[in-house]
C-alpha cells in the first residue's frame, strides 16, 4: 500500500466522494444490485441508513445517502463470506495478528460458530445446540456477574427484547455504546433542562439564524446534515464553528447530488467563523462568550437588552451565579484555556447576539473530556441567555453516533434503573425487576479487571477495540468464562474470546427478514427524536442467518423460566406484536408505533423542553456554574514535555469497522499509523516529518501504556495537542480517564509523552 500525504483542498462532497464509491462497489463486488439497493436507502419503506443517526427530510432526496452512509451498506452487502471454510484455513493464534479492516473484510458471518480449544478454531455449531449451551452456561451464574451489551445498530424491536431478556434474568447490567459518546449529554442535558435527547428537528435547521458547531466532524461523520448546513448557508445563515482541526467538512462542500455544483465544481463554504479551540477549550471559550454578552448587556446605556430577561426571568433558575462567575473570569485564563483570542470570543459572541434564533451543535469533542457534562451545560448556559432553548429555529442538537443508539435508550437499554419504567415491566410481565444499579461501560470494564464477571453478552459492536485500557483488558476478556458476540462480521472481540466462545450471525438492516407472518420492517430513533421504520430488501447474506429479534429470543428461551406473559416466538413471528409490548410500557411515546412510524417522515416524540416545560429538580432550566474551568493543560506549552492527544476517526472507517486506509479530507493515504503535530511541537522535541515515534500516557498510576510505530506529520493543530487514529491509540486510555459524572471515556485528551523511534517502515500496515 503506498503511503501518501497531502493537504486535502477540494470540498467535502464532490466528485472527491464520488470517486471514493466508486473504488468502494469495485473491491465489495456485486456493483448493479448493490446500487439498486442504495436507491432505497431513507426511502419511504425502504430501509433506515445503517451508518449515522442524522434525521431524513421529507420528502426526502432521490437518492437519500452520503458517500459514508453508501459505504457502510456496501460493507454489508458484499460479496465476501467468512464460512465455516474460512475459520477451519485460519486458527485464532493467526486471526490475532490481523488487523481490524482485514478481520471484517474477510466478509459476512454465515454460520452460528463455537470455539474449539483442542483445534484453536470457530466451528459450526446449530443454532439449538448454540441456544441450549449458553442457556445453560447462564442459568449457572449470578445474574449481576453476566453484561448484556449493546451497540446501536438493533432496531427498536430488537433492543426492548434485549433489555428485557436481561431484566428477566436478573440483572441492569446494561452498558450500551453511548457510554462512550453521547453518555455526557444524557447527564447533562436533564440536568440543566430536563431531557435527555437534543431539542432541535430539521426543520428547526430550516429557521436557525446562527449555527454554532463544537467537536463534532459533520463531512466524515453525518454527511447527509452537510444539505441542511448548506440550505441554511444559502440563506445567509452564518456558521460558527469550533475544533482544533480544520475539518473539510466544516469548511467546503460541493452537493454530489446537485449536477449544476458538480459540472462547475462550485462549492458552497460553510463555516463562516473559524475557532481553533485547543482540545478540552470549550467551557472556557463560550464562558468568554458569555463573558461578552453579559458585559454589553450590564453596560447597554438605555439601549436594547442583549439577554433575553423575560425569558430568563420566567423561564430559568441560577442566573445570578452563573452571571457573576462569568463576570469574575478573567480573560488572560480564559484565552490561555481555550486557545482563543478575546477578538475571537467578541467575534463569536456578536454573531451570537445578532442572530434571533440559534442552534448549539455537538459531538465527541464536548463530551469524550473529564469535563465533559460541565462542557455541554455551559453551550446551555450560551443559548439560555438568549432563550434559545423552545423556540422553532432554536435549541441544541448533540449528533448521535449510530442509526438507533438514541432508541435503543428509549426503549430500556441503561443500567439506570431509575430510567427504565420498572414497575410498569413488573406490572406488565409479572416479574420483580432487579432495583440495583448495574454496570455502565467502564464499570463493567472494571468488573472484568477484577474478574467478578462471568459472561459478556454483545448485540453487535466490537467491545474489546472500542473501550479504555486495552491491554489489560485483552487480558480479562480472555478471562471471561462465557463471550457470546451477535454480529454480522468478524472482529477483535471474537478473535480474541472468552473461554467458552460463540459467534451468533445476525442479518443486517438492508435484509429481507421473513418470518412466520412475513416479511418483517423494524423501527428506529434519529438524532432529532424521530421514529421511523426500516425495511431490508436484499436476499440474506447466508440462509443460515437469524435475525436480532430471532437470537435474543433464542437466548431467552433457553436461559430464562417460561413466563405466560412474554411469548417470545409470537414475537418472533409478527414485531408489531413486540410493537404493541413496546406500546403498552411506553404509550405515551409509542403508542401505535406500527402505524405511525410509516408516517412520512416518521413522528416524533414529545419533548418538554420544546415546549419550556422544564422537568428539571428547581422546575426551570437551569444556569449551571461549572465549579472550576481548570483542565490539565495549565502549564504552559514551552515548559511542557506531556501533550494532549485527541483521538479521531477517519474518514474511512465507522468506528472500529475500517474500511481502507485513507482519510481523505486530512490528507492522509495508505495509513493509519500517524500523529499529526504542529511544527512548532515537532522542533520542541526534535522531529522531523515521518519520523516514527512511541507514544506513552503521562500518568502515574503505575501501570505502563504505550503505542509504537507512529509516523509523525506536521499538521494544523494547535501547539501542545496531538491527534491520533482511534481504535488504534484505544491502549493509551488509562480507564479511570473519563468523564466526571458519565464515565465518557476522555478520548479527545489523553495527556502522552512522545519519543522517537527508529525508523521501522516494513512493520507500518
Ligand atoms: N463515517 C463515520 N460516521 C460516523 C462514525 C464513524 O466512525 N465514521 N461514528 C459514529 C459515532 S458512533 C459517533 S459517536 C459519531 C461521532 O462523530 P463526532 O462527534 O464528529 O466524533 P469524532 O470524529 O470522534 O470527533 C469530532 C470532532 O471533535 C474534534 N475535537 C476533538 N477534541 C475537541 C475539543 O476539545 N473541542 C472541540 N471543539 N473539538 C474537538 C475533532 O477534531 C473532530 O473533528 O459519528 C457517527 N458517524
Ligand atoms: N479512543 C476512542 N475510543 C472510542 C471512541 C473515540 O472517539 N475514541 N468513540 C467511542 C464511540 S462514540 C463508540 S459509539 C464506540 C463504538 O463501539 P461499538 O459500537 O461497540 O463498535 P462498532 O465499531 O460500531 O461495532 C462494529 C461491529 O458491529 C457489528 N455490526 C455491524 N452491523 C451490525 C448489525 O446490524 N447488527 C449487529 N448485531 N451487529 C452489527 C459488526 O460485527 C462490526 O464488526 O467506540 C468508542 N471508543
Ligand atoms: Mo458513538
Amino acid at each position: 500500500m503506498k503511503m501518501d500525504f497531502k493537504p486535502y483542498t477540494a470540498p467535502a462532497g464532490g466528485w472527491g466522494s464520488v470517486g471514493s464509491l466508486a473504488r468502494r462497489f469495485a473491491r465489495e463486488g456485486n456493483p448493479v444490485s448493490a446500487a439498486l439497493t442504495l436507491m432505497y436507502q431513507n426511502q419511504p419503506h425502504g430501509y433506515a441508513c445503517p451508518s449515522c443517526a442524522w434525521a431524513k427530510p421529507v420528502p426526502p432526496h432521490v437518492f437519500e445517502f452520503c458517500e459514508n452512509g453508501a459505504k457502510a451498506t456496501i460493507w454489508e452487502l458484499t460479496q465476501k463470506r467468512a464460512t465455516p471454510e474460512f475459520f477451519a484455513d485460519h486458527k485464532l493464534r493467526e486471526l490475532e495478528g490481523w488487523n481490524d479492516h482485514a478481520l471484517e473484510a474477510a466478509g459476512r458471518l454465515t454460520d452460528p460458530l463455537r470455539y474449539d480449544a483442542a483445534s484453536d478454531r470457530y466451528l459450526p455449531v446449530p443454532w439449538h445446540t448454540a441456544f441450549t449451551e449458553i442457556g445453560a452456561r447462564l442459568r449457572g451464574f449470578a445474574p449481576n456477574s453476566a453484561v448484556f451489551y449493546a451497540s446501536g445498530r438493533a432496531g427498536l424491536e430488537a433492543a426492548y427484547m434485549y433489555q428485557l431478556l436481561a431484566r428477566l434474568y436478573g440483572t441492569n447490567n446494561l452498558p450500551d455504546c453511548s457510554n462512550m459518546c453521547h453518555e455526557t449529554t444524557s447527564v447533562a442535558l436533564p440536568e440543566s433542562i430536563g431531557v435527555p435527547v437534543g431539542t432541535v428537528t430539521l426543520d428547526d435547521f430550516a429557521h436557525a439564524d446562527a449555527l454554532f458547531f463544537f467537536g463534532q466532524n459533520v463531512g466524515s461523520n453525518s454527511p447527509r446534515m452537510l444539505h441542511d448546513l448548506q440550505d441554511a448557508r444559502n440563506r445567509g445563515v452564518p456558521i460558527v464553528s469550533f475544533n482544533p482541526l480544520h475539518e473539510r467538512g466544516l469548511e467546503a462542500f460541493t452537493n454530489p447530488q446537485n449536477p449544476r455544483q458538480m459540472l462547475t465544481g462550485a462549492q458552497t463554504p460553510i463555516s463562516t467563523l473559524v475557532n481553533q479551540v485547543k482540545s478540552g477549550g470549550d467551557m472556557a471559550a463560550i464562558m468568554g462568550m458569555c463573558k461578552v454578552l453579559i458585559a454589553w448587556d450590564d453596560h447597554r446605556d438605555g439601549a436594547a437588552p442583549v439577554l433575553d430577561w423575560d425569558f430568563i426571568h420566567q423561564h430559568t433558575h441560577g442566573f445570578e451565579k452563573f452571571a457573576d462567575a462569568v463576570r469574575a473570569a478573567d480573560w488572560a485564563a480564559l484565552e490561555r484555556r481555550s486557545g482563543l483570542t478575546r477578538n475571537a470570543m467578541e467575534a463569536a459572541a456578536l454573531v451570537y447576539a445578532r442572530a434571533k434564533r440559534v442552534i448549539g451543535i455537538y459531538g465527541m469533542g464536548l463530551t469524550q473530556h473529564v469535563k465533559g457534562v460541565r462542557t455541554v451545560q455551559m453551550l446551555v448556559n450560551l443559548l439560555l441567555l438568549r432563550g434559545n432553548i423552545g423556540q422553532p429555529g432554536a435549541g441544541i442538537c448533540p449528533v448521535r453516533g449510530h442509526s438507533n443508539v438514541q432508541g435503543q435508550r428509549t426503549v430500556g437499554i441503561t443500567e439506570k434503573p431509575k430510567l427504565a419504567p420498572l414497575d410498569r415491566l413488573a406490572e406488565q410481565y409479572d416479574f420483580e425487576p432487579p432495583r440495583d444499579e448495574g454496570l455502565n461501560t467502564v464499570t463493567a470494564c472494571e468488573a472484568m479487571l477484577n474478574d467478578r464477571i462471568h459472561a459478556f453478552i454483545g448485540l453487535g459492536g466490537n467491545f474489546i477495540r472500542a473501550v479504555p485500557e486495552r491491554e489489560a483488558m485483552e487480558a480479562a476478556w480472555r478471562r471471561l468464562p462465557l463471550t457470546v458476540q451477535i454480529v454480522t462480521k468478524l472482529n477483535r472481540s471474537q478473535v480474541v474470546h472468552g473461554e467458552t466462545a460463540f459467534i451468533l450471525p445476525c442479518l443486517g438492516r438492508t435484509e429481507l427478514d421473513e418470518q412466520a407472518s412475513g416479511p418483517q420492517a423494524v423501527s428506529v430513533e434519529d438524532s432529532t427524536a424521530c421514529i421511523h421504520g426500516s425495511r431490508g430488501r436484499r436476499a440474506p447474506a447466508s440462509p443460515n442467518l437469524l435475525s436480532e429479534p430471532a437470537i435474543i429470543a433464542g437466548i431467552a428461551k433457553s436461559t430464562l423460566a417460561p413466563n405466560p406473559h412474554v411469548d417470545w416466538d409470537g414475537w418472533v413471528a409478527d414485531y408489531d406484536r413486540v410493537r404493541e409490548a413496546i406500546g403498552a410500557t411506553y404509550p405515551a411515546i409509542f403508542h401505535d408505533m406500527s402505524r405511525r412510524m410509516w408516517e412520512p417522515g416518521g413522528f416524533h416524540r414529545r419533548l418538554e423542553a420544546r415546549e419550556r416545560t422544564w422537568n428539571t429538580a428547581t422546575g426551570k432550566a437551569n444556569f449551571i456554574t461549572p465549579e472550576t474551568l481548570a483542565t490539565d493543560i495549565d502549564t504552559p506549552v514551552e515548559q511542557r514535555d506531556i501533550v494532549q492527544l485527541i483521538t479521531l476517526r477517519s474518514n474511512d472507517q465507522f468506528n472500529t469497522t475500517v474500511y481502507g486506509f485513507d482519510d481523505r479530507f486530512r490528507g492522509v493515504h495508505g495509513t493509519r499509523m500517524v500523529v499529526l503535530m504542529h511544527r512548532n511541537d515537532m522542533a520542541r522535541f526534535g522531529l522531523n516529518e515521518r519520523d516514527m515515534v512511541t507514544l506513552s500516557t503521562a500518568v502515574d498510576d503505575g501501570r505502563r501504556r504505550s503505542v509504537s510505530g507512529l509516523m509523525v506529520l506536521p499538521y494544523d493543530i494547535p501547539e501542545g495537542n496531538i491527534g491520533a487514529y482511534y481504535p488504534e491509540c484505544n491502549p493509551l486510555i488509562p480507564l479511570w480517564h473519563h468523564a466526571e459524572g458519565s464515565h465518557t471515556p476522555a478520548a479527545k485528551s489523553i495527556p502522552v509523552r512522545v519519543t522517537s523511534a527508529m525508523p521501522n517502515k516494513e512493520t507500518m500496515l
